[in-house]
């Protein structure tokens, strides 16, 4: 008893040293906790306080949804600015003759399998690079060496597609510019489809690789024509439609083997449905074309005169819904989307 009392007193005079030594007990236990163990205990005991704060099922589901996209879900990100601040102006390109596919390969290392996406902000238009293309392996490397910086500095979502006809029968540029949409199509439902010859490029980045609610010619000069200006008629070398423009007058004819007339033929298909053509600025449509003599199997179509007069008869019936073709192979490379396709004969 006696015991018991001197404890109690004792006990009654330390009180104010008592708590917090505890506390520093407490402390210290804690501090021999792993880092991630303490950091899920705070984490659980948040989403407790969340779930209990509201006292209905839709409070509840919302806050655990609410944790669960932001661990797996990174924030939406912006749309890009109207003007991107990346573009650079008109330019002086060069052509370095000891240039390799590798090189290009090692200067785009964020585009993958042809593709490309800007980092920091939503791209205003999905747009897919079509190239007709035949045996043409240096003008590729050249083209592929501008394009790329070029379209991102445009701050665009974009994949290139080159549609390698294969054999040696005669060339046809259309169809497989046909079937190059049709393929495309398949990766993603891009909204935008710039039509490109492999051997024009593009001296000014105001020259903006998107659609419009009309079809757009891009080339409207080039160096080796000394920068003349093309006829209002010229629709060719490079071209923009969107998605829909382009199914609206069933894509181009299929029966343009050879040289001439294609672009001239989906001319008169964006007429005949009362499109009409709108263009950028021509100090800034300007192009440097590699130069080329006539290939081997793109000789001059001596029947394309006979065949663009027969446009309005034919158009519904020859193009996107008749192309028909035997894809070989689609090699997903680092810096374009290779389609091998035989597109049979004439
Ligand atoms: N193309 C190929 N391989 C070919 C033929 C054409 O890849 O064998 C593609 C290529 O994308 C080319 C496009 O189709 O850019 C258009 O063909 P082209 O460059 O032959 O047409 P262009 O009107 O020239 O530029 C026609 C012959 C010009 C002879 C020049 C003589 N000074
Ligand atoms: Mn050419």
């Amino acid at each position: 008893m006696g015991f018991c009392l001197s404890a109690c007193k004792i006990l009654w005079r330390t009180k104010y040293c008592v708590l917090p030594v505890l506390s520093l007990l407490v402390l210290a236990w804690i501090a021999t906790f792993p880092g991630e163990t303490v950091r899920s205990v705070l984490v659980s005991s948040a989403t407790t306080q969340t779930l209990v704060k509201g006292d209905g099922l839709g409070d509840k589901l919302h806050s655990t949804t609410g944790a669960r996209d932001d661990l797996n879900n990174p924030p939406q990100k912006v749309d890009c600015p109207k003007v991107s601040p990346l573009l650079q102006g008109a330019k002086n390109l060069s052509f370095d003759s000891s240039l390799t596919l590798n090189d290009v390969v090692t200067e785009n290392e964020k585009v993958r399998e042809g593709e490309y996406e800007p980092p920091d902000c939503a791209a205003r238009q999905s747009v897919a690079i079509l190239i007709p293309f035949r045996k043409r392996e240096r003008h590729l490397v050249y083209f592929l060496h501008h394009l790329h910086p070029f379209l991102q500095r445009q701050q665009l979502h974009y994949a290139i597609y080159v549609i390698n006809q294969a054999g040696n029968v005669t060339f046809n540029r259309a169809k497989l510019l046909n079937v190059g949409y049709l393929e495309a199509l398949k990766d993603y439902s891009w909204d935008c489809f710039i039509l490109h010859d492999v051997d024009l490029i593009p001296e000014n980045d105001h020259n903006l690789y998107v659609c419009e609610d009309q079809p757009k010619h891009l080339m409207l000069a080039r160096n080796s024509s000394r920068y003349k200006l093309m006829s209002p008629g010229n629709f060719g070398g490079v071209t923009a439609l969107t998605r829909e423009q382009f199914f609206q007058v069933n894509g181009f004819s299929n029966s343009y083997w050879g040289w001439g007339c294609e672009d001239d033929e989906l001319y008169v298909r964006v007429k005949l449905q009362k499109m009409t053509i709108v263009r950028p600025p021509e100090d800034v449509a300007r192009y440097t074309m590699l130069f080329h003599t006539r290939d081997k199997g793109n000789e001059i179509n001596e029947d394309r005169g006979k065949l663009l007069r027969q446009t309005p008869q034919i158009w519904r019936k020859d193009g996107l819904n008749s192309c028909s073709y035997k894809t070989l192979s689609i090699d997903r490379l680092p810096l374009y989307v290779n389609v091998t396709v035989d597109i049979g004969k004439p």
